[in-house]
């Protein structure tokens, strides 16, 4: 809550200028990967399987022993991702079942010690960095596996109602000071032996009754560590410190409706979505989203001025399945001809109306107005109300052919430019405008 006139707290004394600085190559960015993987790949039916099905440590274990993504090759998934347009990318360092992906000193319950005797998350930075992709780290503040991290209404122990009595003794030997020392030193063993992090997704708080926030994160000490460690490193917002002016660098809209977005035109955010609903690898899953759906999903986000991180859950073999691999190729195909209307863009003008069945996103460097067709008009022209003598040249972004003004057609403010009456083989053309 912004208080017009009053000062906000801060953390720090970045300038709103050095802020949009270090966020540049975020914002121009607009895609990226984010990649949901650990041992909940095994039982294959979502990250949440430990806590939906009251998994016991003990009945968990045999994840552990199994683990071994004999097909895992980093530099495979930085191709795909870089083929499908994504600039950045986000791994689970650890998700809330608490297993480490990362060789930490402070636990053996790591990649390293399983069957794969790897440090998954050096392999992913090494092989990223390589496609020049940024690197980023999602770390959960939830651990379900840790001995000191106190139970709670996530927590796969938690009792069966809301008994007071039985939180209480489940809690009696856990000391969740000692688990927030835990977070910070891995938290700064992730960002002191990997090289230059581009983001930290801290996940997630959830203050009240039998939940967690800042106080059991130690999240002002814990986010003044991350900025001293790495200054240009990018921050979610679910540290619990949405309060403070600079306690967060973006927000972080969840699966929300491409309708819902156009709430966060203006501000700094990033959607997060999944291909089919589980972050993990879900093998019997079959609400995909269609192609269409997931450009969709791209154009509206930065349509309303944000970035999508769009998530693929990898198999406990270590590959992204066929059907995550058929997406990824159709927004290869997509993005190849037509990235332009994404990288470097946000929402158009105000003086711009997007006509029925299309969607905008504009350059404000180059001054280019970008149409997405979602629906193709098949009467051989496309009406443009308010853009008369504002638009100097038009063309179809993935072949630059020429689209020609229909001068006879273009009365009053009124542009109507010519269109083959045969949509080209875009799911979603673009028309791209010269603007004058
Ligand atoms: O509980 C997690 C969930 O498993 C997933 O990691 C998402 C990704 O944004 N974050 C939490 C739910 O908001």
């Amino acid at each position: 809550l912004t208080l017009p006139g009053l000062a906000q707290k801060r953390l720090g004394n970045e300038t709103a200028a050095q802020k949009t600085k270090r966020m540049e190559w975020w914002t121009d960015a607009r895609f990226g990967m984010f990649i949901h993987w650990g041992l909940y790949a095994l039982p294959a039916r979502h990250e949440w399987v430990k806590s939906y099905e009251h998994i016991s440590d003990e009945n968990y274990q045999k994840y552990f022993e199994q683990f071994n993504p004999d097909l895992f090759d980093a530099k495979k998934w930085a191709k795909e991702a870089k083929a499908a347009g994504m600039k950045y990318a986000v791994l689970t360092t650890k998700h809330h079942e608490g297993f480490n992906l990362f060789d930490s000193k402070y636990t053996n319950y790591k990649a390293t010690n399983t069957q794969a005797k790897r440090d998954l998350v050096k392999e992913f930075v090494d092989a990223f960095r390589a496609e020049g992709i940024k690197v980023g780290f999602y770390y959960s503040l939830i651990d379900w596996h840790h001995p000191d991290f106190t139970v709670d209404r996530y927590h796969p122990q938690r009792p069966n109602n809301d008994n007071e009595a039985e939180y209480a003794a489940l809690n009696k030997n856990r000391d969740m000071a000692k688990y927030r020392k835990y977070l910070y030193d891995q938290v700064t063993e992730l960002l002191t032996k990997y090289g230059k992090i581009d983001i930290l997704w801290a996940d997630f708080s959830y203050p009240g009754k039998h939940g967690k926030g800042r106080d059991d994160w130690g999240s002002v000490a814990l986010l003044k560590q991350i900025r001293k460690l790495q200054p240009q490193i990018i921050v979610d917002n679910r540290l619990d410190l949405n309060d403070y002016e600079d306690g967060t660098d973006f927000e972080t809209p969840e699966q929300v409706s491409t309708k819902e977005l156009e709430k966060y035109r203006g501000k700094v955010w990033e959607t997060c979505q999944t291909f089919s609903g589980s972050w993990g690898y879900h093998r019997d899953e079959n609400t995909w989203k269609s192609n269409k759906k997931l450009l969709d999903l791209l154009i509206t986000s930065v349509a309303n001025g944000g970035n999508l991180l769009l998530n693929v859950g990898p198999t406990a073999r270590g590959e992204f399945d066929n059907r995550a691999n058929i997406a990824l190729d159709s927004l290869s195909l997509w993005m190849h001809a037509n990235s332009k209307s994404i990288y470097h863009c946000t929402f158009a003008p105000a003086e711009f109306k997007a006509a029925e069945g299309t969607k905008l996103t504009y350059n404000n460097d180059t001054r280019k107005l970008y149409i997405h067709l979602f629906e193709y008009p098949n009467t051989g022209y496309i009406t443009l109300d308010g853009y008369k003598n504002k638009v100097k040249y038009a063309q179809f972004l993935h072949d630059n052919s020429e689209i020609q003004i229909d001068t006879e057609k273009s009365t009053g403010n009124t542009l109507v430019l010519k269109l083959p009456k045969k949509k080209p083989d875009f799911q979603i053309p673009v028309i791209e405008l010269a603007l004058n």
